[in-house]
């Protein structure tokens, strides 16, 4: 008996998952999440990370307006796009890149995007990208480093503690602020570039996202994780998958996701439907409930797109309604299916 009310507690339906219960309440109400103190940081900190205090440094304020000043200047742009053509031409300009440095025949650069940062290596002509897991939320990595970032076998980073702070106005924006100045953080090479299943996602990046780090294929459909568009569960044909897969960001200009291995739309949804998409972008996804979530999703805001779930017309048998939202916008529509098909209407937009 035990047993049976555990299943029936742990596992909701597709119904609950996908379909909007007219009897739940919904909870809009925005909370605002206080930022993590020093020691809160250093509590939660990856374990493969070591954080040393420095007594000389590039302090917060100095790096990210000079950087600024920077990248702005048109003749350092020029500079720096020749610095960094190859890690352009290898990566598909999925990174910013920063901090170019040769060991041996080896290229390493600091990347960074959506996710986070990432350490880019190119060997052999051949390029890997590791993910760091530092939280963007927490550590900010100088965009001017004036030491070498690969030293006696460790990722040597310089950079601060920070924290968000809200820019008010609309849309709200987010800028940073030091807590702490003055950082190196170091981590073991072993430990950045440990892909202990070989798939081509190093462990911190399979870990922080919810694949797999010891299974090459993470949702079994035969396709590796590295090359699997929707690396976390197997697709299905299906009505509301259909529907799911027209809701999808647009992106123009992209001629095929398959080779950006490191662009990822990710989304937090529950719902089956959702999850068998068969996406042409890359697609993770997150559990709703943020303590399902791994430290890093959790504290890292790397969901800019969503689709809701369905909520029914009671009134009209295979009538439904479903939201998407950005950054700037959300739109609602109203969808019919008929004769196979979906009828997309869209029936109220806010454009922030
Ligand atoms: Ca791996
Ligand atoms: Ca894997
Ligand atoms: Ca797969």
């Amino acid at each position: 008996m035990t047993l049976f009310i555990s299943l029936f507690s742990c596992s909701k339906s597709v119904e609950d998952n996908c379909f909007i219960n007219p009897k739940d309440k919904i909870n809009n109400e925005y909370k605002e999440e206080r930022p993590y103190s020093v020691a809160q940081i250093l509590k939660h900190k990856p374990e493969y990370l070591e954080i040393v205090s420095l007594a000389k440094y590039r302090d917060f304020k100095k790096d990210s307006t000079e950087s600024r000043q920077f990248f702005r200047s048109e003749e350092m742009g020029k500079a720096h796009k020749e610095e960094f053509k190859i890690f352009k031409e290898k990566f598909h300009d999925e990174f910013e890149f920063s901090s170019r440095q040769e060991v041996g025949s080896t290229t390493y650069a600091l990347g960074s995007n959506r996710l986070g940062y990432w350490l880019l290596k190119i060997q052999d002509n051949k390029p890997s990208a590791y993910f760091l897991g530092l939280s963007f939320s927490h550590y900010y990595i100088n965009k001017i480093q004036e030491q070498p970032i690969v030293k006696d076998g460790f990722l040597q980073l310089e950079g601060s503690l920070v924290k968000f702070i809200e820019v008010g106005g609309l849309p709200v924006y987010h800028d940073y602020s030091a807590i702490e100045d003055g950082k190196l953080f170091k981590i073991n090479l072993k430990d950045v570039c440990r892909d202990s299943d070989n798939d081509g996602y190093n462990d911190i990046f399979e870990k922080s996202f919810g694949l797999n780090e010891n299974n090459k294929d993470t949702d079994g459909d035969g396709v590796d994780d590295f090359n699997d568009l929707n690396p976390m569960f197997k697709s299905e044909k299906n009505k509301f998958v259909q529907l799911y897969e027209m809701l999808l960001p647009q992106y123009s200009g992209i001629e095929n996701f398959k080779n950006l291995h490191y662009s990822f739309e990710v989304f937090s949804s529950d719902c089956d439907y959702f999850h068998q998409i068969d996406p042409s972008i890359r697609v993770l996804f997150l559990p709703e409930d943020k303590e399902k979530q791994s430290y890093y999703t959790r504290v890292t805001d790397v969901v800019n797109h969503g689709v809701s779930k369905l909520k029914r017309d009671h009134k009209a048998p295979d009538y439904y309604y479903i939201e998407t939202w950005g950054s700037s916008y959300s739109t609602e529509y109203s969808a019919a299916f008929k004769d196979g098909k979906w009828i997309l209407t869209n029936i109220g937009s806010i454009v922030i």
